[in-house]
């Protein structure tokens, strides 16, 4: 979802990849908008997230990220196209990236996306699950499970942290990640937060540096579905080279969708991190305190429902 104007939001439609305008006001949806590209829709693929452009209301660039159709799979793909002044379409759509490599199944897409503030995006992917694939995410010449940082063209940023190593892929920014589907910037700090599936449990709160490596698949708080341990559940990730999350959870919290709290409407929430539960069915609201996790609220827990993304 994107507010991209006062209480009027776009909401991407994952499996039907439709594109369509929701009004607060009146609960009214808008037809599907023309022009969205072709998606794979199979498991956990289809259009995924929607933003816009800083300057959207010169431009009316609406960026999309989804799982397309490549040579030897599918990849997550960024795409931006102009949204006509009727609203009923968007024009001249063009891909600007895939995180390559390919690979031939339907899960860990990531596919979240937000602006800095100069204008650049990150996108987040994930490993694509499989084992061995999976191991890509530890891999600096694959974009699987990794924080990329893009123009709006698609190219790397130029002050990236691996643009020097001839072997690593200049659009990577942190890696190790599993399926990332939750970012924002904390508006006290502006690091910017991410929030990422474990395997069993283990889901991950984490702030991203540049070149860090938060550990997945060598080291997690979760286990197998099989039930196995990560690698004999070894520990000591710090003194391994890893990133520790800010938190985690266990039982799974699912995350998909988050958002800081930056609204002088609820004073009690300012600067509080509220993120989407799938299968877990609640919002957790995340009190922090000099990034220290010190509180966990969940909410909405008896509406039975996925909370796919948050705003
Ligand atoms: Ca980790």
């Amino acid at each position: 979802m994107e507010e991209f104007e006062p209480n009027r939001l776009l909401v991407t439609q994952r499996d039907s990849a439709e594109l369509l305008i929701v009004n607060l006001e009146d609960g009214s949806v808008s037809d599907p908008i023309e022009g969205t590209p072709e998606v794979n829709s199979e498991g956990q693929g289809g259009l995924l997230d929607v933003t816009i452009a800083p300057d959207f209301d010169e431009s009316r660039l609406v960026f999309l990220t989804f799982s397309q159709n490549a040579e030897d799979g599918t990849v997550t793909a960024v795409g931006k196209g102009v949204l006509s002044e009727d609203e009923t379409s968007l024009e001249d759509f063009e891909v600007i990236f895939q995180a390559l490599p390919a690979y031939d199944g339907d899960l860990h897409y990531g596919g979240r996306i937000i602006f800095d503030e100069e204008g650049n995006l990150f996108l987040t992917t994930g490993e694509r699950s499989d084992d061995p694939i999976r191991e890509r995410a530890q891999d600096l010449d694959a974009y699987l499970g990794k924080v990329i940082h893009i123009t709006q063209d698609g190219e790397a940023v130029g002050t990236n942290p691996f643009v020097e190593d001839e072997d690593a892929l200049d659009g990577i920014y942190s890696y190790g990640h599993r399926n990332i589907q939750g970012v924002d910037f904390n508006p006290e700090t502006g690091d910017l937060w991410i929030v990422e599936f474990g395997p069993q449990a283990g889901d991950e709160l984490n702030i991203i540096e540049p070149a860090n490596n938060y550990g997945w698949p060598i080291v997690s708080y979760g286990i197998e579905y099989t039930g196995e341990l990560i690698n004999d559940g070894i520990s000591e990730h710090e003194a391994q080279g890893f990133v520790e999350p800010r938190y985690y959870w266990d039982p799974t919290s699912a995350p998909s969708g988050m958002a800081f709290y930056d609204n002088d409407a609820i004073p009690e929430w300012e600067n509080n991190l509220f993120i989407g539960g799938l299968v877990s069915s609640y919002i957790a609201r995340v009190v922090i305190e000099d990034d220290i996790i010190v509180g966990e609220e969940r909410l909405l827990s008896e509406e039975g429902e996925r909370f796919r993304d948050i705003l």
